[in-house]
C-alpha cells in the first residue's frame, strides 16, 4: 500500500500500530491539515460508507474514531499558530442529542491556533447550557456542530431558544447533516442575528474572521 492508502487504512481498520511513524513520513510531504483533510478523511468516509452498509458495527466505528482523534492530536503540535492577541471568543457545541465531536474539536484546534479563545461546551449540549455560557462568557459568536439528520432540526430549535433568550450574536453552523440552503431557509428565519454555514474547519476560520471583525 502507498503511504496515503496506509493512512486511510489505519482509520478504516481502527488500528494504531505503525500510525505515528506513518504520520511522521506524511509530514515530510504534506502540511498537517492536508494529512487530516486528505487520507485520514478518506478513511473516515470509507468508515461511514461501510457503517451505512451494515459492514461495520458501532464499536468498530468508535475504534476508527479513536484512531482519528489520536492522529489529529499527534498532528496538532505541528500546526501553524499565530501569535496575535485574542481575535475573539467563540462558543463551540455539538447540539443536543448528538455525540459526534471529531469535526467540532478540529474546528476548535484551527480557531484556537489562529487567535480565538474557544469555550468548548462538548457534546449533547442543550440550548439552556449555551444560553448560560453565552451570558457568562460574553462571546462574539456561537458555533454549533451536528452530524445527524435530527441535529439539523435541533439547530433550528437551538436558534429559536437563543432568540427567545434575547441573544442575537452571530451563529456558525457546521456538520455533515447541514447544507448552506438548510441554514438559509430553515435556521436563519428563526433567528434575529446572522447564521452562517461552514463546510469545513478552514471555512469556519474564514467565517470567524469575517464575523468577528
Ligand atoms: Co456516527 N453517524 N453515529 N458515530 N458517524 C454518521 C454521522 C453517519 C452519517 C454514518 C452513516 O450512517 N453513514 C450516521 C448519520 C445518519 C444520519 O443521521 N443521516 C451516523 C449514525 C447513524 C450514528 C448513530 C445513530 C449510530 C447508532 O448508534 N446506531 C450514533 C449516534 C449517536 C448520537 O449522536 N446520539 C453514532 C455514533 C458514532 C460514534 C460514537 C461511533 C462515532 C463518533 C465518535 C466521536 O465523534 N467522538 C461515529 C462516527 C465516527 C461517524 C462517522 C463514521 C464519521 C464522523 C466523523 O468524525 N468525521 C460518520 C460518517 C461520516 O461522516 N462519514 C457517522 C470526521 C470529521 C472530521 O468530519 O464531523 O464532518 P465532520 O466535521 C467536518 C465538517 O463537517 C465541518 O468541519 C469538520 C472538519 O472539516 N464541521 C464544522 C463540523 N462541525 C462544524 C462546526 C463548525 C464548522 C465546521 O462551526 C461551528
Amino acid at each position: 500500500l502507498s503511504l496515503e492508502e496506509r493512512l486511510a487504512s489505519y482509520i478504516v481498520e481502527g488500528t494504531k500500530e505503525g500510525l505515528i511513524a506513518d504520520l511522521e513520513l506524511a509530514r515530510e510531504k504534506y502540511a498537517p491539515l492536508d494529512i487530516i483533510n486528505g487520507p485520514l478523511m478518506k478513511g473516515m468516509e470509507e468508515v461511514g460508507r461501510l457503517f451505512n452498509n451494515n459492514e461495520l458495527i458501532v464499536a468498530e466505528v468508535l475504534q476508527s474514531a479513536e484512531v482519528m482523534k489520536a492522529s489529529v492530536s499527534h498532528l496538532e503540535q505541528f500546526m501553524e499558530k499565530t501569535e496575535t492577541s485574542t481575535k475573539g471568543k467563540i462558543i463551540l457545541a455539538t447540539v443536543k442529542g448528538d455525540v459526534h465531536d471529531i469535526g467540532k474539536n478540529l474546528v476548535e484546534i484551527i480557531l484556537s491556533n489562529n487567535g480565538y479563545k474557544i469555550i468548548n461546551l462538548g457534546i449533547k449540549v442543550p440550548p439552556e447550557r449555551i444560553i448560560e455560557a453565552y451570558r457568562e462568557e460574553k462571546v462574539d459568536a456561537i458555533g454549533l456542530s451536528g452530524l445527524l439528520v435530527k441535529s439539523a432540526q435541533q439547530m433550528v430549535i437551538t436558534a429559536q431558544d437563543l432568540r427567545n433568550a434575547g441573544i442575537d450574536a452571530p451563529i456558525m453552523v457546521g456538520g455533515a447533516a447541514l447544507t448552506r440552503k438548510f441554514t438559509r431557509t430553515r435556521i436563519l428565519p428563526e433567528y434575529d442575528g446572522l447564521v452562517v454555514y461552514a463546510k469545513d474547519a478552514m471555512d469556519g476560520l474564514d467565517l470567524a474572521n469575517k464575523l468577528t471583525n
